[in-house]
């Protein structure tokens, strides 16, 4: 370990809560690589999960919602269903982890319910609004990047990483203008949240865009937290 290595354990009772959000194929799963090892270097610890998933009883809910069998049901069944699925991710491993100091980094979590299942405004907002209320409770991300990229190229690098004759999921199914939706919304969450989320331009090679997104880490969580020890003592 690095003399200027820091336990940031020592400095906050729960951990930091990142979260990953952006449309398909945009590198969310290889960028949390980076980001674990990156974080475990500078002495962090950190654990990765995803949604919908990240729990037991979650990754049951999983199976059963990229199947698409639950689409016919209609949007809002959907979004109930992810948030019960958010619930048990929630109560089993991301509260666990921050209350034991542990930065957790999600693939995904309630801005993809808010894009996806917002995406065709068929869902009154208010209805999204009280379900994550309900959903979240407290726990609310400290940080979340969004993973930005032309719909065309990540549905390219969707379809080109999946294996030979396995088919596309529920949502890679849908149409361009389903796609080019979601980028919008998620852009939008950015706009709105600015304290929260920070965009990331994820077009570029995947080093580049690691770099990034350490850098947007060590920023807003870091180097505030490194201060407030050196202040403290
Ligand atoms: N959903 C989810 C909802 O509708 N509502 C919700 O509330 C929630 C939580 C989950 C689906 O569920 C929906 C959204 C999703 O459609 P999933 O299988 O978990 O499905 O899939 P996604 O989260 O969409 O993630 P993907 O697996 O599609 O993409 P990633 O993780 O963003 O991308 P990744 O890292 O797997 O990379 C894709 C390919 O691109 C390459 C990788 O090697 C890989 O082959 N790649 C790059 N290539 C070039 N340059 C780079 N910089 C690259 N980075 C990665």
């Amino acid at each position: 370990m690095s003399e200027g290595r820091l336990h940031l354990r020592a400095i906050s009772e729960r951990g930091s809560f990142i979260t990953l959000e952006g449309g398909e194929g945009a590198g969310k799963s290889t960028q949390i690589g980076h980001l674990l090892v990156n974080l475990r270097e500078a002495g962090i610890e950190a654990i990765g999960t995803r949604e919908p998933g990240g729990s037991p009883g979650a990754e049951i809910l999983r199976k059963v919602l990229l199947s698409g069998s639950v689409a016919r049901l209609g949007p809002a069944a959907e979004a109930i269903l992810f948030s019960a699925a958010r619930i048990d991710h929630i109560d089993k491993t991301i509260k666990p982890a921050l209350a034991a100091g542990t930065f957790v980094v999600s693939d995904r979590f309630a801005d993809s319910t808010r894009a996806y299942q917002g995406a065709r405004g068929q869902l009154d907002p208010r209805f999204l609004r009280a379900l994550e209320r309900i959903t979240l409770d407290d726990v609310r991300p400290d940080l979340t990047l969004i993973l930005d990229l032309p719909v065309a190229e990540g549905l390219a690098r969707a379809a080109a990483r999946r294996r030979a004759g396995e088919a596309p999921d529920r949502f890679e199914r849908e149409d361009l203008p389903f796609h080019e939706s979601l980028r919008a919304a998620f852009l939008s969450i950015a706009a709105a949240e600015p304290r929260r989320c920070i965009v990331i331009d994820a077009a570029g090679a995947e080093e580049e865009v690691a770099q990034a997104i350490f850098e947007a880490v060590s920023n807003r969580l870091i180097v505030p937290a490194v201060v407030k020890q050196v202040r403290h003592g």
